[in-house]
């Protein structure tokens, strides 16, 4: 079910897109009109993202692409979360520079050659009732660019100043942008791969039926990961009993599947499924997630190879 839908949402979009075409079209004749002082080179700069398919561009496990449309900040955002994302959020000064060279053609709704409209939202925005600056996505400010002399310009929202503006790499937040129509900027939207393995309860004993559930989502672009799914035992050591090196995941991709297992008789304590995607190429994990269960009594006597040789819950996961 989940994977229609966004078969589905896909589709819409590509619908949007082609709608897109025909009034790009009618938008590029206005573009030459209000440039009277820009040149042929640059009203072109700015058309192309339209219309286009959804291209993403991936980084460090994660995909990135423009939003459809200029917009208000919160518009951006709708678009953002209506792809599985959120308005970009900057972790680190490596992103930062990523997405000002990477995204550098991209400019205002009504630019003119001005490179100061060489700009994109992101999802920095002022929080009035904890007065401080958060991210859309919920992820901890770890890096920002409160540079002197733009920042913030009154604003709430903020927007990525791109290679070709005169501050590259910093931050401002002037509401012009968000309020008049002709200075909208687009979106960068951020998308990551996630992870995720349950049992449907907590506690267990010989002859129970544990529930192991896993989902993994990618709706972004294409990518290759490692795939790890391993089991904590009590002993502290860890059985891994899917370890594929590399695996690609397809662009949108979903999965979800669960398994049925019958609990031999195994040594009492504390159990912990882990599931990780990583980096195939530098190792670093993507994202991971775990599940820990107790089992109760029993005589500790059998192998727990037996039990993992019934997890087969990725077999099919594509090669
Ligand atoms: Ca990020």
């Amino acid at each position: 079910m989940k994977s229609k839908k966004v078969k589905a949402k896909v589709l819409a979009s590509a619908i949007f897109v082609v709608l897109l075409v025909a009034i790009g079209g009618a938008i590029a004749a206005s573009a030459s009109v209000q440039a009277i002082d820009g040149d042929a080179d640059a009203i072109e700069r700015v058309m192309p993202p339209i219309g286009e398919k959804i291209s993403w561009h991936i980084y460090n496990g994660h995909s990135y692409t423009l939003t459809n449309n200029w917009s208000t900040w919160a518009e951006a955002e709708q678009e953002a979360v209506s792809l599985g994302g959120h308005l970009v959020t900057i972790n680190d000064d490596a992103e930062n520079a990523w997405l000002t060279e990477t995204f550098k053609d991209t400019y205002v709704r009504s630019y003119s050659g001005d490179p100061w409209q060489n700009i994109v939202w992101i999802g920095y925005y002022y929080d009035a009732s904890s007065e401080s600056w958060k991210w859309i996505s919920q992820e901890p400010v770890t890096y920002y660019r409160h540079d002197y002399p733009l920042w913030p310009q009154g604003g709430t929202r903020a927007y990525l100043h791109l290679a070709y503006h005169p501050y590259p790499g910093t931050w401002n937040a002037n509401p012009l942008h968000d309020t008049d129509y002709s200075y909208q900027p687009k979106g960068i939207i951020e998308v990551g791969m996630g992870i995720s393995i349950y049992t449907d309860k907590t506690s267990y004993t010989t002859n129970d039926t544990m529930h192991v559930g896993l989902d993994v989502t990618n709706p972004g672009g294409a990518q290759a990961v490692s795939v790890g799914i391993g089991l904590d035992k009590p002993d502290g050591s860890t059985v891994w009993f899917i370890n594929k090196p590399s695996v690609t995941l397809p662009a949108g991709f979903e999965y979800s599947k669960d398994k049925l297992i019958i609990l031999p008789s195994i040594p009492a304590g504390i159990y912990t499924w882990r599931a990780i995607l990583d980096d195939p190429v530098t190792g670093e994990i993507i994202c991971e997630d775990t599940a820990e269960w107790e089992f109760v009594g029993g005589e500790g006597l059998t192998d727990l190879t037996e039990i993992l040789k019934e997890i087969t819950i990725i077999e099919d996961f594509g090669e």
